[in-house]
């Protein structure tokens, strides 16, 4: 028996599933997950020893390349110096300043530990200054797993094929609206009849949990014009894709300004940070400040911070985001050209460090034609392609994570194990 199953069965004893986050159970793909010694660059290594190129990258995180010299340093050098105090630090000024002045939109911000925390708490928020109790959501689109969003949520929500969890008591989602993501005439509709009542609109601007599916035009200045009018506040959550569709996420894109924007993964390099912030006159009604409680033991830990500062200092280096958009482009591209030549029905997509693969013939825009691709053939794929070192993510829907270290050797190694495992599909 390999040690990833002998540790597999070993876990299974004593978390659920054998895992503390489910995507990562191998459920939707089967098999053995991989249990992961150590990660470097663009590589992963397993309890066999088996090498991986990564594309999973922590779900996002790991836009450097894993243990990348500088962040490493970064928090043994804090590290040393405590681990945590339950006091302001200077290291949460300077990263809360990063952000304001690298998101336009961000005039203030809260740290917090993780992407959940974030839009809790930004929801909170919303409601609490608005003093209205509905959201909208959109189905696919998943925020973290707190009680009012985890309605037809996506990631592995959608991968259990069960959109609603349970434990979730009735009377906590019935304020929650789930629309169809890129569909305006629903979000009119529901302004028309509860547009009073609506707190806030929570959208991933691209989403990534039901694979990467983007805007088409008009969706966002939609919802934007649609919040304006209505008095709502539109919250771009950009957790996954914050710095990492581009240095200002999708909002530096698309030139769409939301009310609040929430962050994690990237601005923590790999630990705990997560982030909510935007209009200074919104974020005021924040504890102490204002009557929205929001705390946290661990926000803004000075280790998790140092992290963050390197990471978010080594991405504004000249070129970062043209190189890693290029590499993300050959590897989509090649994936596309891979499949075609297999006579496989596949189709890709991209966006700076991230991207799309689906198993249809064409790139899909909504929930519905997502759902309609070719699981079993990802699943094969998936399969085809862990066995010949590359690590995907082990979905068909996720997106997939780029990284500054996935240069052109690596990407041409993944296009060649491509090649052959659209031409092992049945
Ligand atoms: P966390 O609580 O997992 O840090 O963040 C929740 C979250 C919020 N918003 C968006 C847009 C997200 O993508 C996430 C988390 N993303 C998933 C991957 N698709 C995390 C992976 C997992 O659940 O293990």
């Amino acid at each position: 028996m390999s040690r990833n199953s002998e540790l597999f069965e070993r876990a299974c004893k004593t978390i659920p599933g054998g895992v503390n986050s489910p995507v990562r159970a191998f459920r939707s793909v089967g098999g053995a997950p991989r249990f992961i010694e150590r990660a470097n660059g663009a590589y992963v290594w397993d309890a066999d020893g088996t090498r991986y190129i990564d594309y999973v990258g922590s779900w996002g995180p790991a836009i450097l390349g894993h243990a990348h010299p500088e962040v490493v340093r970064a928090v043994q050098e804090a590290a040393v110096g405590g681990l945590s105090f339950g006091a302001p630090t200077e290291g949460e000024i300077e990263i809360a300043e990063a952000l304001v002045a690298r998101i336009p939109s961000i005039e203030k911000v809260r740290l917090v530990s993780s992407g959940t925390e974030a839009t809790m708490s930004a929801i909170r928020l919303a409601r609490g200054a608005t003093g209205r109790s509905k959201i909208i959501k959109f189905e696919g689109c998943y925020h973290g797993h707190a009680d009012s969003l985890l309605v037809k949520a996506g990631s592995g929500m959608l991968t259990f094929g069960n959109p609603t969890s349970a434990g979730v008591p009735a009377e906590f989602i019935q304020h929650t609206l789930v629309l169809d993501f890129n569909d305006n005439e629903a979000v009119e509709a529901a302004f028309r009849q509860h547009g009073a009542e609506i707190a806030c609109v929570i959208v991933e601007p691209i989403a990534g949990n039901m694979n990467l599916i983007k805007p088409q035009p008009g969706f966002l200045e939609g919802l934007r014009s649609l919040c304006t009018q209505h008095g709502a506040l539109l919250i771009f959550d950009e957790v996954m894709t914050g710095f990492r569709a581009g240095p200002q996420g999708v909002q530096g894109l698309t030139g769409i300004t939301p009310d609040l924007t929430t962050l994690a993964k990237v601005i923590g390099g790999g630990m705990p940070v997560g982030a909510f912030g935007g209009r200074a006159d919104v974020m005021e009604h924040i504890a102490p400040l204002g009557a929205v409680y929001q705390a946290g033991t661990l926000s803004g830990n000075p280790v998790a911070v140092a992290a963050g500062l390197v990471t978010l200092r080594l991405l504004a280096e000249p070129g970062f985001y043209e190189h890693l958009s290029e590499q993300t482009r050959k590897l989509s591209e090649g994936l596309a050209a891979a499949a075609k030549k297999a006579g496989v029905a596949a189709s890709t997509d991209y966006v700076g460090g991230m991207f799309g693969l689906y198993f249809a013939e064409s790139v899909p825009t909504t929930f519905a034609e997502v759902s309609r691709c070719n699981v079993d053939h990802f699943k094969q794929f998936f399969h085809e392609m862990l066995n010949r070192g590359v690590y995907l993510a082990p979905s068909a829907f996720e997106a997939g994570f780029v990284s500054a270290a996935h240069d052109d050797a690596i990407i041409d190694a993944t296009l060649v194990a491509a090649e052959e495992a659209f031409a092992a599909l049945k």
